[in-house]
């Protein structure tokens, strides 16, 4: 029988076990008591469970059984292994083509409100692909680009251009493989046909494709759509920004966006500061319009704007019950549909934008670039007209934010270390050879109600801290980091190892840099792109000692993200349970799949995927890679004890030590 779980096995969080118990209080659903009531089926929850024909579905529970085609466990495993990595690769792929039609409907002038914002990104992109830049327009420029990158969707034959972005070593083992990417368009559409009843039976040739598809994906379609992102609303830099329930205020009036794209947002965020509709606000009674995000269009305004972020996936619902929120403006992906029954118990809107995604009893108010500005007014004006619906008797807003300085894209990183006239990755990679940092982990990815909110973020992230490995974010895992002040320039470092904390206090960073939303992995590769670049760890990415975690994963996005990580070289950690974890008692030779996503694909890419619930072992196996790693580069072995004796750590170290003591610490005996 399904059990109820305490509040804090729900979430680690307490905005959010607040809400939690606001939500029993008031007898309302959440996702959480959702997940306790629906048992995930063990069948397909395995990845057991074959249903892409009308003979089956077709559940396979005993060694050696086969659905009616013949299909066998193996096959039906890398079948929806692949689907599923098709579709995450869609999702963050079909919004890189968004922003590249915006960007063409920018340079031809003919959107409202957009312009270019980051002219020198334009051109450095442009020039990596031999567009002219010299002389002239940035129109001129961004027109060709758009082309460029319209173009790469549908590309059907040969490599898609952002690959030349990868290592040349990487390059040339995805040709060898023949897994270089063509259009993700293309390679998703392959997939569907593979998968098809009676195509592709041979699992392990099925991943091979799922592999390209991913590819296509992470130096196709997301790195598409970040590199747009930022010419148009310009690249991130540290700002202040702030993260948690907390930021919802009682005397405004709330909008809450969320979803994945930073084009209606952007504009909102304009329309918010207009100052007729500060002043519409005030004449309904409020102080004014209080923006904040949710997911990863949260992550978009908070990096380059410093708009609050009022929580993760785990908190849309929480947000709601907050009975603070005037609207809940949503576009694509990551939106539960119980966010609009929720809604009806309290006077929040909830308004859908895109053409792609309608809810039944939300309002849809539909996104157009030509008339972006004008529409974003549109939903800041019923967003305010909603205000008197407000009860306050019904509103709860906890009292719980913490402050953080995101916006670390590789371009600051790189300025960050060497500096504007010597831009260089040279620094990070001498505190790895040096091992002052151990190595480099990037956590990202998802919530999950079926483990506890925020709990195996917090707990992989500080516990790597400890262990001088740097850590990099983004999506729902950065925004859990920033809500327990991870991400807050030196504040945190007294939770940090002696020579990670060295280089933070010395480069003025916090240990845990938030590096954007999940499209924005692809700022990642390009890191371990120019980390390989720079020189001292070796010629390709694999050889790095970095790793990447999604310790509480859920999305389809993130096997393609895992995917693509892998095929690039990375060492990638999944949280929670295996898609592909097959039958506990299996007495054939095989589980072929998981053989082949881990050791296969180590043996290809030098990276590999596995699945691990049990938290202490990620960590152990994250540090086992990274210490493997620079044992293999001749890096001198991890020492703890050889770093941390200069800088604020020590003096911080010597704050509760008597005069005395001090003294000789500092000056030596006899001092
Ligand atoms: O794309 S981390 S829950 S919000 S899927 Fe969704 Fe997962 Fe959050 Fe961003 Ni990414």
């Amino acid at each position: 029988m399904p059990k109820k779980r305490e509040l804090n096995e729900y979430s680690v969080d307490p905005a959010a076990q607040q809400m939690l118990a606001r939500a029993e209080e008031l007898g309302l659903e959440t996702a959480f008591s959702r997940a306790d009531k629906m048992v995930p089926c063990n069948i397909g929850s395995a990845g057991m469970c074959c249903k892409q024909c009308g003979m089956g579905p077709c559940r396979l529970t005993k060694s050696g059984e086969v659905g009616v085609c013949g299909a066998t466990l193996d096959t039906i495993q890398a079948r929806n292994l692949a689907r599923s990595i098709a579709a995450g690769a869609a999702a963050h792929s079909d919004h890189g083509r968004d922003m590249a039609f915006l960007l063409k409907a920018v340079a031809n002038e003919e959107t409202e409100g957009y312009s270019i914002r980051d002219v020198a990104k334009l051109r450095i992109v442009a020039a990596k692909y031999d567009i002219p830049i010299e002389g002239r327009s940035p129109q001129e420029i961004a027109n060709d680009l758009a082309d460029l990158y319209i173009s790469q969707f549908g590309q059907q034959r040969g490599e898609v251009a952002p690959v030349r972005r990868a290592p040349i070593k990487r390059q040339r083992i995805w040709q060898e493989r023949g897994v270089g990417p063509r259009g993700v368009d293309r390679e998703i559409v392959e997939t569907l046909h593979r998968t098809h009843i009676g195509d592709d039976q041979d699992a392990e040739h099925i991943l091979e494709h799922a592999v390209r598809t991913a590819l296509s994906d992470g130096w196709g379609g997301s790195m598409i759509a970040t590199d747009i992102s930022d010419i148009l609303f310009g690249t991130p830099a540290p700002l202040l920004g702030r993260a948690n329930l907390g930021v919802i205020r009682a005397n405004m009036v709330n909008v809450v966006v969320h979803g994945h794209e930073p084009s209606l947002s952007e504009m909102i965020v304009a329309a918010s500061q207009d100052p007729e509709i500060i002043a519409y606000a005030k004449a309904a009674g409020a102080a004014g319009v209080n923006l904040s995000g949710i997911c990863c269009t949260a992550n978009e305004i908070l990096m380059r704007q410093g708009i609050p972020a009022a929580g993760n996936f785990l908190q849309q619902e929480l947000a709601i019950m907050t009975g603070a929120v005037e609207a809940m403006v949503v576009d694509v992906q990551c939106i539960m549909q119980a966010l609009v029954g929720l809604a009806a118990n309290f006077h929040t809107q909830i308004i859908t934008t895109s053409p792609k995604v309608r809810i039944k009893g939300a309002t849809h108010i539909q996104f157009d670039e030509h008339h972006a500005l004008t529409i974003a007014r549109t939903i800041l004006k019923s967003a305010i007209d909603n205000y008197k619906n407000r009860d306050a008797a019904k509103t709860r807003i906890p009292d719980a934010q913490e402050d953080l300085i995101p916006g670390f894209s590789h371009e600051y990183i790189n300025y960050m270390l060497g500096g504007s006239y010597r831009a260089s990755f040279r620094p990070l990679n001498d505190a790895i050879m040096s091992g002052r940092i151990r190595g480099v982990a990037a956590i990202v990815g998802c919530n999950n109600p079926r483990s506890t909110h925020d709990y195996l973020h917090d707990k992989v992230t500080t516990e790597l801290l400890k262990q001088d490995v740097l850590v990099v974010q983004t999506g729902c895992g950065a925004i859990a980091s920033a809500k327990i002040g991870l991400m807050l320039g030196e504040a945190g470092l007294d939770q940090v190892g002696p020579g990670l904390r060295e280089i933070c206090e010395t480069v003025g960073i916090p240990p845990v840099l938030h590096m954007g939303s999940c499209v924005d992995n692809t700022r990642i590769l390009t890191v371990l792109t120019q980390m390989v670049e720079e020189g001292g760890l070796g010629d390709d990415i694999d050889q790095i000692p970095a790793v990447g975690l999604a310790p509480e994963w859920m999305s389809e996005k993130a096997l393609s993200i895992a995917a693509y990580c892998v095929a690039s070289g990375a060492y990638v950690i999944f949280g929670g349970s295996s898609p592909v974890s097959g039958m506990p008692d299996r007495v054939d030779d095989s589980d072929i799949v998981l053989k082949h996503i881990s050791a296969g694909w180590e043996k290809a890419y030098g990276g590999k995927l596995e699945f691990i619930p049990d938290v202490d072992e990620m960590i152990r196996r994250a540090l086992a890679h990274i210490d493997q790693k620079r044992a293999a580069l001749g890096l001198p072995e991890y020492d703890p004890a050889k770093f941390g004796a200069s800088g604020d750590g020590k003096m911080l170290a010597l704050e509760s030590l008597p005069i005395e003591q001090k003294r000789a610490a500092l000056y030596g005996a006899g001092a």
